[in-house]
């Protein structure tokens, strides 16, 4: 049987700034190509919260914000034989279509085969599969989780062992995904490395574990509030600080603390005096500082080029480095084989009806992941 249209409830965003707005949506079928999603549950990444402040030069509303679900395949289009119904899967921002020039260049996680439709708030085909009234209502990263159901390429979705809770392993598509990845792929941290992690939320505490898995020798944790210390150093932190204890600029004091600087140094915040911070914590020579945070619209970082003459490199990352078709199911693998726990992410649990409160915790400094579920 043909599937037809469904009724969603789902979070709107109508507006840069304003509220989020429960509503009931129409989401259309999956065209070729194409598969619909029952969501199961969704984390709260500070990215939905930086889109919905009005900073993302891409912002685009009305939009159905979220991108760091799981759930389970309720119909597909003509053509799509890698997922079925019933299958469990994370939507993927970054897709993989293992055909661009991006996807078969073995150097980057970035698949470009749909960015410029995705970055417009739209499907591959140039259109919406959401609608209030017939008024078109736009996708988000090619992702909109903060919806019952929603509607994703065939080459946005990793399919995942079954047997992991959704309600845990949604964090896999952003947050702890992002943290280990940078320092695995991206950094590629190696035993006895020194380690500065700038911002202690999801993506933060996430390249805490990547690098105590890593063997790092010390991983000094940064943030500006204390009450993120204790997990830390559960995760693996050897040292907290916080740069309002000092009077000198925290790179500085780093640099102290670490004969030189830092082998490698995250920034996991968006703060583009932090990324200039976490550059020149990095010891002359060799140090690699990687940008996660996104910073908004207009903002440019900037050091002086002697930072970089001298040795340090500067680098970027998205999704971890990693590409999610046929890398994601192994992250669900090795949560599964207990490698790392998400439990200690998951500070807050609300339905969905209740996004705005996990915006607020966030903000708040209270949360480390709200995971909504419907
Ligand atoms: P979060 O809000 O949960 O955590 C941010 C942390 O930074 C907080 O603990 C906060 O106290 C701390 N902080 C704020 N200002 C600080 C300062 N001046 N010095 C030190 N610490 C400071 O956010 P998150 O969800 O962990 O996301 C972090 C950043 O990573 C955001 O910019 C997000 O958009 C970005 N992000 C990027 C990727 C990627 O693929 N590149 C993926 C996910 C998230
Ligand atoms: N749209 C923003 C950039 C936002 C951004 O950098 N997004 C990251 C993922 S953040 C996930 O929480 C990303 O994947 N970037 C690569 C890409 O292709 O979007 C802007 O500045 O325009
Ligand atoms: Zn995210
Ligand atoms: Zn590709």
């Amino acid at each position: 049987m043909q599937p037809t249209s469904v009724k969603s409830k789902a979070m709107v965003a109508w507006a840069a700034g304003e509220p989020l707005k429960l509503e009931t949506v129409d989401v259309a079928p999956p065209k070729a190509g194409e598969v619909r999603v029952k969501i199961v549950a969704t984390g709260v990444c500070h990215t939905d919260a930086f889109t919905l402040s009005g900073d993302d030069p891409e912002g685009i509303f009305p939009a159905i914000l979220g991108h760091e679900g799981g759930g389970i395949v309720e119909s597909v289009g003509e053509g799509v034989t890698s997922v079925t119904v019933g299958d469990h899967v994370i939507p993927l921002y970054t897709p993989e279509c293992g055909e661009c020039k991006f996807c078969k260049s073995g150097k980057t996680n970035l698949c470009q085969k749909i960015r410029e439709t995705q970055g417009k708030g739209l499907m591959p085909d140039g259109t919406t599969r959401f609608s209030i009234d017939g008024k078109p209502i736009f996708h988000y990263m090619g992702c909109s989780t903060f919806s019952e159901y929603t509607v994703l390429p065939e080459i946005s979705l990793a399919k995942i062992n079954p047997q992991a809770p959704l309600e845990q392993v949604c964090l896999l598509g952003c947050g702890v995904t992002t943290g280990m990845g940078a320092v695995a792929n991206t950094a590629k941290v190696q035993p006895g490395d020194t380690v500065a992690v700038f911002g202690l939320g999801g993506i933060g505490l996430s390249a805490v574990i990547g690098a105590q898995m890593a063997k790092a020798g010390r991983i000094i944790a940064i943030d500006i509030n204390e009450s993120k210390f204790d997990l830390a150093k559960k995760l693996g932190a050897t040292d907290c600080v916080n740069p309002k204890n000092h009077q000198k600029p925290i790179q500085e004091v780093i640099v102290d603390m670490t004969d030189g600087g830092v082998d490698f140094s995250f920034e996991c915040v968006g703060n583009v005096g932090l990324m200039r911070s976490a550059l020149e914590c990095c010891h002359k020579g060799w140090g690699e500082s990687v940008i996660i945070g996104v910073a908004g619209a207009g903002q440019e970082i900037s050091t002086r080029p002697f930072q970089l003459v001298t040795g340090r490199v500067w680098r970027g990352t998205a999704f971890g480095g990693v590409k999610g078709r046929s890398e994601l199911p192994d992250y669900v693998e090795r949560y599964l084989a207990g490698e790392f726990a998400l439990d200690d992410f998951i500070t807050h649990q609300l339905p969905l009806e209740q996004a705005n409160e996990a915006f607020d915790l966030m903000h708040q400094g209270k949360s480390i992941r709200t995971v909504l579920s419907f």
